[in-house]
């Protein structure tokens, strides 16, 4: 009997129907033990033009011989709609079965390669292999595990999203219970960095730790500190508590901990924290889409202007959008605008911007290529006043985001328009604030920092601080400003009494 790991891989059609078929016929023709990995998505390489990818790995037991068991995989390959003569060497495929490793052999012919020679350089059939057999030794080279910590392969694999309600829930409630290593088996027995290895290409670079007495604390420590000791971790400051959660999960992949620790200080501050889009993100990567939406809608409406919260919106919404063209396009719409807001950044997100503006220019490329470059919107012809009549409309009749949106249409486009910024913090805060209060009250002061508004725009903004956080200490200062600011606009509206009612 020979151990043997297949990689295997599908980019037309239904993609989790294809490896799920392929793994059906290797059972009922080779060996019916064989067994796959967790399904990864992955970005095409080496034909970098042809739709995402679904790869897996999986493990059989054969007395085969390398090409009898060549023949029959190909044989799979064809009664899975395979049609080698259409392909291009390297490009869409319903499905693709490789031999990796052939237990200890090494095979150098034309016609079979083993093991398989892209195997150390090509992430997407690393990380399936590592979810399998970490610690497979590979003949000639070293264990998976240390294969995929040293692969440069900038390609991304993560592992396919869990689409489920159901599966969803559960996470969340594990969530809240915290403190369980939901690694598989496999890799917490062979103590593999998965998330490292697998996020490899976007993560943030190490950041300092805080001063600590220990360089390099061992699991249990991080577990001790994360776990056990959480309630005392809260009752420190902040950013501390921050920085060191992020320090400890990189290193050790307590990825979950993590989470719950932003959890708590999203849950407290809201989408006005800097948590919040982290937080996101960090969603994103588990797979808890629905979490992560959430997040994102608010963010849109809270931070507005941030190049973060649109960095996190264009990945999320590549991973949400089954469709890969819709996925790419409204990808790169959102990174283009995160990329224009954070000019002065020289990464963005713990991603470098070469690595960003280069995704944008290479996802343009490939829809100018077939045609489907996302044409920017003719410029309506409405005068900026109707604009605003049109948002004001819509805030008095209540419809907060939509007012908003027409708002923050304006207010982009010319940022000197006031009347638009006041009207968007206003219909932000009816939008969000409810829910939201630091973030909502974050709108109405960032249009109090400005030194130039008009004296409607200041009266207006004192009116929205009562109205919606019911703060009558800010709407003091706000109406005092235009008091002292426009004393005959104050008198024609009877300011006076109103702050002495106050
Ligand atoms: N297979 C190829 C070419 N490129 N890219 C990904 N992500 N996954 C594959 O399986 C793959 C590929 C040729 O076999
Ligand atoms: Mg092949
Ligand atoms: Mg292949």
């Amino acid at each position: 009997m020979t151990r043997v790991f297949l990689g295997v891989g599908s980019n037309l059609g239904d993609r989790a129907a294809h490896l799920h078929g392929a793994l059906d016929a290797v059972r009922e023709r080779i060996d019916a033990n064989a067994r796959i990995s967790t399904l990864f998505e992955t970005e095409p390489r080496l034909d970098e033009s042809q739709p995402q990818f679904l790869n897996a790995a999986i493990e059989l037991q054969t007395t085969l011989a390398p090409r009898e068991l060549l023949r029959i995989l190909l044989e799979i390959e064809v009664g899975r709609g395979r049609r080698r003569e259409l392909d291009r060497p390297k490009g869409p495929r319903t499905v693709d079965l490789d031999i990796l490793v052939f237990g200890q052999q090494t095979i150098d012919s034309p016609d079979l390669t083993v093991p398989h020679p892209g195997l150390a350089t090509r992430r997407f059939v690393l990380a399936p292999l590592a979810a399998l057999a970490p610690d497979l030794v590979v003949p000639g080279l070293s264990t998976v595990a240390t294969l995929l910590a040293a692969c440069s392969d900038e390609g991304w694999v993560r592992p396919a999203a869990l689409r489920t309600g159901l599966l969803a829930s559960l996470m969340v409630l594990v969530l809240l219970l915290g403190g369980c290593d939901l690694r598989p088996p496999v890799q917490r027995a062979a103590g593999v960095d998965f998330d490292q290895a697998v996020h490899a290409p976007f993560r943030a670079p190490e950041r300092a730790e805080p001063a600590r007495t220990d360089e390099n604390p061992k699991d249990n420590e991080v577990i001790d500190i994360l776990v056990d000791k959480r309630k005392e971790l809260f009752q420190r400051p902040e950013s501390t508590v921050l920085t060191q959660a992020e320090a400890l999960a990189a290193r050790s992949g307590r990825q979950f901990d993590m989470i719950d620790i932003y959890r708590k200080t999203y849950d407290e501050r809201g989408a006005g924290h800097y948590v919040a889009p982290r937080l996101a993100y960090a969603y994103i990567n588990i797979g808890l889409l629905a979490e992560a939406r959430k997040i994102v809608d608010k963010l849109l409406i809270a931070r507005p202007d941030d190049w973060r919260t649109h960095f996190i919106h264009g990945w999320l919404r590549g991973t949400e959008n089954k469709d890969a063209e819709t996925a790419i396009v409204e990808t790169l719409q959102a990174w283009e605008k995160a990329l224009q807001l954070g000019v002065k950044e020289q990464e963005l997100y713990g991603v470098s911007r070469e690595f960003i503006q280069k995704r944008v220019t290479d996802a343009r490329t490939m829809l100018d290529r077939a045609g489907k470059s996302p044409t920017s919107q003719p410029a309506a012809p409405l005068s900026d006043d109707a604009k605003l009549a049109k948002a004001d409309q819509l805030l008095h009749s209540k419809q907060a985001k939509a007012a908003f949106l027409e708002y923050s249409k304006i207010a982009q486009a010319d940022p000197t328009n006031h009347a638009a910024a006041v009207g968007r913090a206003i219909a932000g805060w009816q939008a969000i604030g409810a829910e939201d209060e630091a973030a909502g009250l974050g709108l109405l002061d960032k249009v109090a920092e400005r030194q130039d508004l008009t004296a409607f725009e200041l009266d207006r903004l004192g009116a929205a601080y009562l109205e919606g956080p019911k703060d009558k200490e800010r709407a003091k200062a706000t109406w005092s400003r235009l008091l002292a600011q426009f004393p005959d606009y104050a008198a024609s509206v009877k300011l006076q009494e109103r702050l002495s009612g106050l």
